[in-house]
């Protein structure tokens, strides 16, 4: 994309101001307590499913940047009191990115041409101490929980999972609307599966799975905006697409900008939707309770997440 298109995609949709001068909530000041209802009444069949990976050293990244959980005990037998030695405790500890696996985006996560979401200068709140604004901590308290609505891109196109170069358009969002008989309404999170995940969890191939990728096209940000979302979701790393020729121009990740840094619409990614999936196909519903509540990590740039989908 051209960077004068971007310019006109992002002026359009750009949110600052929208929710108040100091907002840090961005796209999820949409959940208000209609949509907490709406989803609430979503759960009719009592069915649970985590959309979480595990966090391991068995976790996805391949082992280049960001790495896998490393937990280690730091107590095992430990007696409560020496006088006691059969009373005992386990304690432990974890390093870990909080990008290496299933995650939300903190608006302060990207930026370009110096600014974040709500024109917050970036020199000054990115520091050595984490976000001064703009960090997770804003979009975990209090919480991100809301009605989500499934578009399963690959069922729509009738493949497992989409080609690595696919770019999911407007249409595409539509088609899977209407073939799945579900609206998305104000507030809502869309979750959006590409059949990516197997690379990882049926294949194992940690290198594919993070590499070059199929998701969103820059302008399906525009149908979020126009639906008025409070976040996006999907069951890849980067939940839009992975492709060099974009890597190479002016815009780089130009999803990630125009819904972080213009609209303050968080993005969650590596949501296994594999199980979620296959039920909603199976029952005909593709919108549920969905609650994936971020650490409140003071000023992190991203959170690991379980995201928990309800029926
Ligand atoms: C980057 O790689 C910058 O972002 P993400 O992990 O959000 O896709």
């Amino acid at each position: 994309m051209q960077r004068a298109d971007f310019d006109r995609i992002a002026e359009r949709l750009r949110n600052w101001g929208r929710w108040g001068e100091a907002d840090q909530r961005g796209a999820l000041n949409h959940i208000g307590p209609e949509t907490l209802k709406s989803a609430a009444a979503e759960v009719r069949d009592g069915k649970l499913f985590n959309l979480g990976l595990r966090f391991d050293r068995n976790g996805p990244q391949p082992g280049r940047g960001r790495f896998n959980p490393m937990v280690y005990p730091t107590d095992l037998f430990t007696p409560l009191n020496p006088a006691v030695p059969n009373v005992c405790f386990a304690d432990d500890v974890i390093h870990m990115p909080l990008q290496c696996a299933t995650q939300w985006d903190a608006l302060a996560h990207v930026h370009y041409d110096g600014l974040l979401y709500n024109g917050c200068n970036a020199r000054e709140c990115l520091t050595q101490k984490g976000a001064l604004k703009m960090g997770i901590d804003h979009l975990a308290s209090p919480g991100i929980a809301s009605r989500g609505v499934l578009v399963d891109i690959a069922r729509l196109k009738g493949v497992e999972r989409l080609a690595i170069d696919y770019a999911i358009t407007v249409d595409d969002l539509n088609a899977a609307c209407e073939k799945q008989g579900v609206t998305v309404g104000v507030g809502d999170i869309l979750l959006v599966r590409t059949g990516h995940m197997l690379a990882f969890t049926a294949d194992g191939d940690r290198g594919r799975f993070m590499g070059l990728q199929p998701g969103l096209s820059a302008t399906c940000a525009e149908w979020a905006h126009d639906k008025s979302l409070a976040a996006v979701a999907a069951d890849n790393m980067a939940v839009e697409i992975l492709h060099p020729e974009i890597f190479a121009s002016e815009t780089p990740l130009p999803f990630h900008m125009l819904a972080l840094r213009d609209m303050g619409m968080p993005l969650g990614e590596m949501f296994n939707l594999e199980a979620l999936a296959a039920d909603c196909a199976a029952d005909g519903r593709y919108a549920f309770l969905l609650t994936a509540p971020p650490l409140e990590v003071t000023g992190g740039f991203g959170s690991p997440v379980n995201p928990l989908a309800l029926k």
